[in-house]
């Protein structure tokens, strides 16, 4: 039997389904974007997201871009139409604008490890006055020596995080480790950062590196070989290697130094070069140059999707070529003698 209350009831409860029905998203998951709530960096989601979807501000006032003027000195597009970056290819206020409003926040890799740690206090200091700044960033120092770490005074935002490795006299196994490290950092990481990365501690800033060098999987243009051919490239050259490049293959020389990309690309990179280095190793091969052999192999498979000049990888020894407009960041000269351990 039906009562005035019954119907109520029922009433209310059909006008509650029919407000959660409306309040609901019915997109298929795969569609929502991402926010800063939600945060699963190594989702394929995210990718699409933070590398395509490139939103501007409205009357952000900028120079006028040409079509028809541009570098002409130099090659800024890969056979497979990733840019390469020079100065005067980019607006970094429009660039910097586009980033900003992603949110985004930055790791970077640097080991110093022994006599290395001498390094350090530059590479900080020069970091915090060149680096991303005005965005989030977070160094991550891999040393023995955590208490001689430098302290550098960073802005808001940006900071120093000391990881402790156990000393080691051999640069090899300085070397094998570095790639295991970085791929262990970026699992531990994965939720609060979106790119990384790798560099070189005995470097400093002097220009700007910033949300320009943002890419899929980020190579740098080694100084030393960019003109040559690349039969006389250094690649590791004996089949019997995991980093072996055949006589006429390979596109440019790019740096064990400076290496980048979203966590996602550079932790399948680091995997992969780790493993390989591994693999040699136990058949007793190391690479003509390390992990800069293997990650030479690795681009040549997997293209970087951008890459970086040798602006922002110089060494200071060299006399800087007309094609280069700024030094970004630069090796300083050392004293091989007064800090290898075994050479
Ligand atoms: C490097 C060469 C031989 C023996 C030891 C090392 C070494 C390298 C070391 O003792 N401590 C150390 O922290 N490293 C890390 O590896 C530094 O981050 C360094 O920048 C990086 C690569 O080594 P480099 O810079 O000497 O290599 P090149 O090719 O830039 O000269
Ligand atoms: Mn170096």
């Amino acid at each position: 039997m039906f009562n005035i209350r019954v119907l109520i009831l029922l009433l209310v409860l059909l006008l509650g389904i029919l407000f959660v029905y409306l309040h609901h998203e019915w997109r298929p998951t795969s569609f929502i974007p991402q926010t800063n709530t939600h945060r699963d960096r190594l989702s394929a989601e995210v990718t699409v997201n933070q590398i395509f979807h490139l939103v501007a501000p409205d009357h952000l006032k900028y120079k006028q871009p040409s079509i028809v003027h541009g570098r002409t000195d130099v090659v800024t597009l890969a056979p497979w139409l990733a840019p390469v970056i020079w100065e005067g290819t980019f607006n970094p206020v429009l660039l910097d604008s586009i980033y900003q409003s992603k949110n985004i926040t930055v790791a970077a890799t640097v080991f110093a490890v022994g006599k290395y740690i001498r390094f350090l206090k530059k590479f900080l200091e020069t970091a915090e006055r060149f680096f991303f700044v005005g965005f989030r960033v977070n160094i991550y120092v891999f040393t023995d020596r955590p208490k001689e770490v430098p302290r550098v005074q960073m802005s808001a935002g940006r900071k120093v995080v000391v990881h402790s490795v156990p000393s080691s006299d051999r640069w090899q196994e300085i070397s094998a480790r570095r790639m295991e490290l970085i791929q262990n950092l970026i699992e531990e990481v994965q939720n609060s950062t979106d790119y990384i990365f790798c560099l070189d501690v005995d470097s400093e800033f002097h220009g700007r590196w910033g949300s320009e060098s943002l890419g899929g999987l980020v190579a740098v243009i080694h100084p030393g070989y960019y003109r040559d051919d690349r039969g006389r490239f250094p690649y590791e050259r004996r089949p019997a290697s995991r980093a072996y490049v055949a006589d006429g293959e390979g596109d440019f020389y790019y740096c064990g130094g400076a290496f980048g990309g979203l966590l996602q690309e550079v932790h399948l990179l680091a995997k992969t070069c780790h493993l390989n280095f591994k693999a040699d190793a136990e058949e007793g091969i190391e690479a003509a140059w390390q992990e800069e052999s293997h990650l030479n192999r690795y681009m040549w498979i997997n293209k970087p999707s951008k890459i970086l000049s040798p602006e922002y990888l110089w060494q200071d020894f060299k006399p800087r070529n007309p094609e280069i407009h700024i030094i970004r960041f630069s090796g300083v000269v050392k004293n091989y003698a007064d800090i290898r351990p075994n050479v």
